[in-house]
């Protein structure tokens, strides 16, 4: 049998016929989310990512789409499966990591701590707006002292009468300087808890870091917390403990394991293209066979991503997805699309180190996605307790 010439393929993806693996509703899902993004967002990222600017109109835009808590049920959230939203996160971060980075935030860390650990008025005041887009979430776990290492936080709460008092800070905080309510997480007496602290709120105040290499397509902020009096309403009542924040971050570790497959997707899309029309020696360099090594050798890597994240999607619907998987997904889906990204960008050659081609944005992305949510250390090593039954985290 001949095998004359023929286009190249635009999704590598289709590959191993992946979309056959999803549900009809999963697809459409999957194809609203690039339509909007190939209208709204698309075209400015560049411009967003080069003047360090997140796209704040868009967020109405993905409300009314269901993306913000879509995976959550009630208050005006969308109660998707699993797999529709990690297919949503795929799509967001084959935009720019920024957009899928807001999306997480918002459902993942903001309206599932308030969706699983809040009081019934606390889901009502805000769970419908901020699925709407009509408030913004964040979610302080992180100081500066502690990252990976959240149990020694310093943010402290104590009773004063039926009130709170809450000093100290959070770093690193994703969408912290434009967001209407905070989580925050504290020590107090009782042990870790969590508060929702809206905007305003005297003694609490936020400051943007401006100088990131990384996701600049995205607002990261400090908090800080001088004498902020809360009321006990705010405390999230049915959060105890540091497995709180932990469970939260499985949702949001969730996404990204998806998200990473969008990026590494989109690099390789601009790889293909590029190397089907740029020509040297005469002839296009996709015809090279070092380019097709290359090429073969990503799509496999990104086919294996996406067969573990389908896997990991179909668990978490049944119920049964356990942390030490979540972090299998994360750490290989983070790595294999930093490694996509950075041999895409070497297919393009020059051009690629412009901002006119997606690698080397989403590559730059990468290294923050890789340190977010866990590191890359963090979650070999809960797999490697899973494995031996030992925590190595401590020394
Ligand atoms: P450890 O003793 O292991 O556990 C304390 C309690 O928590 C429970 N637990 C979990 N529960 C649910 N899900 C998980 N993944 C859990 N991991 C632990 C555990 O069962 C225990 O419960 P209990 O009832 O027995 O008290 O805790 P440890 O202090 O030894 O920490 C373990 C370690 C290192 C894995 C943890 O601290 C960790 O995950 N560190 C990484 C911190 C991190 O990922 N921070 C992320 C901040 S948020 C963020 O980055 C947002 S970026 C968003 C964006 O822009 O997209
Ligand atoms: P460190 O914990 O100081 O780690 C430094 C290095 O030491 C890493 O390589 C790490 O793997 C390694 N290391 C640490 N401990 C061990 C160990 N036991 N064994 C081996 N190696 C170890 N946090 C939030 O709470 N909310 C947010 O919205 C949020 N958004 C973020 C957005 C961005 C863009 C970034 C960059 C971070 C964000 N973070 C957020 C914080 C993020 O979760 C932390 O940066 C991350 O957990 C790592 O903490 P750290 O930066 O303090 O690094």
């Amino acid at each position: 049998m001949s095998h004359p010439a023929a286009a190249p393929l635009t999704d590598p993806l289709a590959i191993l016929d992946i979309a056959g693996l999803l549900s009809e509703e999963e697809r459409d899902i999957q194809q609203a989310v690039a339509e909007l993004l190939a209208d709204r967002a698309r075209p400015h990222i560049p411009d967003w990512f080069e003047n360090h600017t997140f796209p704040r109109d868009l967020v109405p835009e993905l409300g009314k789409l269901g993306l913000l808590g879509m995976h959550l049920t009630g208050y005006g959230c969308a109660g998707t499966d699993a797999t529709s939203y990690g297919l949503a996160c795929l799509e967001l971060e084959a935009a720019d990591s920024g957009l899928r980075s807001f999306v997480s935030v918002q459902g993942s860390l903001s309206m599932f701590s308030i969706w699983r650990y809040g009081s019934e008025d606390q889901k009502r005041e805000w769970l419908p707006r901020l699925a709407a887009g009509e408030a913004i979430g964040c979610f302080g776990l992180t100081e500066s002292d502690f990252g990976s290492n959240p149990a020694g936080m310093r943010t402290h709460a104590v009773r004063d009468g039926k009130d709170w008092i809450l000093n100290g800070e959070k770093m690193w905080i994703t969408d912290g300087g434009m967001a209407d309510v905070a989580t925050v997480w504290a020590r107090t007496d009782e042990g870790v808890r969590g508060f929702l602290v809206p905007r305003g709120t005297p003694g609490f105040s936020t400051r943007d870091i401006h100088n990131k290499l990384s996701l600049r397509a995205s607002v990261t902020s400090e908090l800080m917390f001088d004498d902020v009096r809360l009321p006990d309403s705010a405390r999230l009542p049915e959060a105890e403990g540091l497995r709180a924040p932990l469970s939260c971050l499985d949702e949001a570790r969730f996404g990204i394991l998806f998200g990473a497959i969008g990026a590494g997707r989109d690099s390789l899309q601009a790889a293909l293209s590029y190397a089907d029309t740029r020509v040297q020696f005469d002839r296009p360099i996709s015809g090279f066979q070092l380019t097709q090594k290359k090429l073969a050798d990503m799509t496999i890597s990104l086919g294996n991503s996406m067969l573990l994240a389908l896997h990991l999607a179909r668990l978490k619907e049944a119920g049964t997805l356990r942390p030490e998987q979540i972090s299998m997904g994360k750490l290989n889906n983070v790595r294999a699309a930093a490694a996509i990204a950075h041999e895409c960008r070497t297919i393009l050659g020059g051009s690629g180190i412009t901002d006119e081609y997606s690698p080397l944005r989403h590559a730059l992305n990468l290294e923050a996605v890789m340190t977010y949510e866990g590191t890359a250390e963090i979650h070999t090593l809960t797999i490697g307790r899973a494995l031996t039954g030992r925590a190595a985290f401590q020394g």
